[in-house]
């Protein structure tokens, strides 16, 4: 069995981070270890909330993890708090990583054109150099924007879109995976680069009538699980972003559904029927 080691924070309320990756990737069949980075009452969309950060227990957590002579087939960073977090997971990266184990980053910080609460600027350019040491990144369009110095267009065209993977794998991944990436009304989709090949993919699906907080969390965990049952970065790209329009599908559906983040446990049964086809 597979071992990932996955490193965001814990919102208690709110279905995103560790507690959609924990169980996603777990269900996928791989042993899913954790590294806490805060403990917040609920997500940071909420209109308050608290916040317990637990950077200095990262450090004596990997030491230890040495002392014991664990490895990871996969370290997957998600949204992190500070410079000091990112800066750390660079000294993770380097501790860790071997020749056949995979970094992912997916730098949870902002959409719909704007930053999260909690971050700046200068917060987005210290996440670009944590993706400069990543093999596979997996931003939205917002989070590219921001790490590439590219003027963010809710409108856009195939040229923008390719051109902004350009810059991003010019960061240093080497794969880029942009999420939310629209072409036509109604849909929506996944654009890819992989600068070994210089090959572009894409795939799209229905675009839904409401979006929901935590499924970039839920695309990033069921893309890394996907690599780790052996997927290909595209066909598992394509599994996260089906499984991902479906968690949005049933919340839609629930007439008691969360409007904080989506019903991701429901569909379970088919993220794990689809890994057995
Ligand atoms: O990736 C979403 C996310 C994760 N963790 C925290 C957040 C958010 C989105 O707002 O606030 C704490």
């Amino acid at each position: 069995m597979k071992r990932i080691v996955t490193v965001q924070d814990i919102s208690c309320v709110g279905k995103c981070s560790l507690t959609v990756a924990l169980p996603i990737i777990s269900a996928m069949g791989v042993e899913t270890a954790i590294i806490p980075t805060a403990v917040l009452s609920t997500h940071t969309m909420f209109s308050e909330f608290t916040c317990k950060d637990l950077t200095d227990q990262i450090t004596p957590i990997t030491e230890h993890w040495k002392r014991a002579s664990l490895g990871f087939d996969a370290i997957y960073t998600g949204y992190l708090g500070s410079f000091e977090q990112i800066d750390l997971m660079i000294k993770m990266f380097s501790d860790f990583k071997t020749e056949k184990s995979l970094t992912f980053v997916d730098p949870a910080m902002a959409d719909n054109g704007k930053l999260y609460p909690a971050f700046d600027e200068a917060f987005a350019k210290k996440m670009a150099s944590l993706c400069a040491v990543a093999d596979i990144i997996v931003p939205n369009i917002t989070e590219a924007c921001f790490m590439t110095d590219t003027e963010y267009k809710a409108e856009y065209d195939e040229e923008y879109v390719k051109a902004l993977l350009k810059k991003l794998s010019d960061l240093g991944a080497k794969i880029c995976l942009l999420t939310g990436v629209s072409f036509e009304e109604g849909k929506t989709g996944v654009m890819g680069y992989e600068k070994a090949t210089g090959e572009y993919f894409y795939y799209s699906h229905k675009k839904h009538s409401r979006s929901y907080h935590g499924t970039g969390d839920v695309f990033s965990s069921t893309c890394i699980g996907g690599i780790m049952n052996g997927l290909s970065w595209k066909d598992a790209a394509v599994l996260a972003a089906d499984y991902t329009s479906e968690c949005i599908r049933l919340t839609i559906e629930d007439p008691n559904g969360n409007d904080y983040g989506v019903n991701f446990e429901q569909a379970i049964p088919m993220l794990v029927e689809r890994l057995k086809k």
